[in-house]
């Protein structure tokens, strides 16, 4: 494997690039990486960076740096001071972030190494799903601070876990171990430590990259679409997408592989 090449993108947001993989981390480990503005608009430009690579990017990996958390949260100090249009403002400025991982073509892991709370758990709830190890914690501790989720919580948690246990997890605030985020569906799988995760992730990522990269992109635009829609605009979305997978080369190789019972070899188009 190629040896990971850096660029900074801002003081607090670093993207190493391994190939077609990019490696997201957010790197405020003093304030246990906690969403300041300014962090928000650096990782906002480095995931529209990294769109703007298109399908040189397989597949993102989404961290913190420091060991002790993913992301600790919106950060609280840079709050006190706020309008609610400055709020309002840092709110759009949330959302857009989530979007923009959403939007990505690629699959995005986020790699949970410790707390993920308020902000940090609902930057990882944009993700595709959550990886984490096995000391990590989740929470959703607004109510503590007379706030609510603002970043997109009320309404991907529920989706994640179901309602009643998003209910609990928010009116509560507690907090919850890994052993139990994955008991509930939170995260997808846990690991020993750090190093596990990113190798468990990676080997995910790898798994997914032989596929044809048209389809899992159209998969992945399908299933954020049609997240909370009722059941018929959800599948005019699948209809539509079905349709779509048919205008790509990788579809016409992958079932003219089965039929003349080779493996494929997929192009990315
Ligand atoms: N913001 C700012 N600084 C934070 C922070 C945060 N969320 N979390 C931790 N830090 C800072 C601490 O202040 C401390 O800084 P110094 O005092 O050393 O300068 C440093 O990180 C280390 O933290 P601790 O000393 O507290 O470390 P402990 O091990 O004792 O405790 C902890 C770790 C994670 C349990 C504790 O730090 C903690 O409870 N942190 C707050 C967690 C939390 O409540 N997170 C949710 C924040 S509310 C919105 C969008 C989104 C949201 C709101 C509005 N719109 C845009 C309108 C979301 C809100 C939230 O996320």
């Amino acid at each position: 494997m190629a040896e990971p090449s850096t660029h900074e993108n801002a003081p607090d947001v670093r993207v190493e690039r391994d190939g077609s993989l990019a490696i997201v981390t957010i790197d405020r480990p003093k304030a246990l990486n906690a969403l300041s503005p300014d962090v928000l608009s650096a990782l906002l430009g480095a995931v529209e960076a990294l769109a703007a690579e298109g399908s040189a990017v397989r597949g993102v990996l989404l961290t913190g740096a420091g060991g002790r958390a993913f992301v600790a949260g919106a950060d609280i100090r840079s709050m006190a001071g706020r309008t609610p249009e400055q709020g309002e403002e840092a709110s759009r400025l949330g959302h857009r972030v989530a979007a923009a991982i959403e939007g990505l073509s690629a699959p995005v892991i986020a790699c949970v190494d410790g707390f993920a709370l308020g902000g940090g758990l609902e930057l990882a709830l944009a993700c595709d799903f959550i990886y984490a190890t096995d000391a990590s914690s989740f929470g959703q501790p607004e109510v503590h601070l007379g706030l609510i989720p603002g970043f997109g919580g009320t309404v991907r948690l529920p989706r994640a876990v179901g309602l009643a246990r998003a209910k609990e997890l928010i009116y509560t605030g507690r907090r919850i171990d890994a052993a139990e985020a994955v008991a509930i569906g939170l995260v997808v799988r846990s690991f020993p430590d750090r190093e596990s995760l990113f190798a468990g992730a990676r080997a995910t990522l790898a798994e997914v990259g032989a596929n044809a990269a048209p389809a899992v992109a159209l998969a992945k635009r399908v299933l954020v679409d049609s997240a909370g829609r009722r059941t018929e605009s959800a599948t005019e979305l699948e209809i539509a997408g079905f349709g779509d997978a048919f205008r790509t080369n990788d579809m016409r190789e992958g079932v003219a592989a089965f039929i003349e019972k080779r493996d494929p070899v997929f192009t990315g188009v």
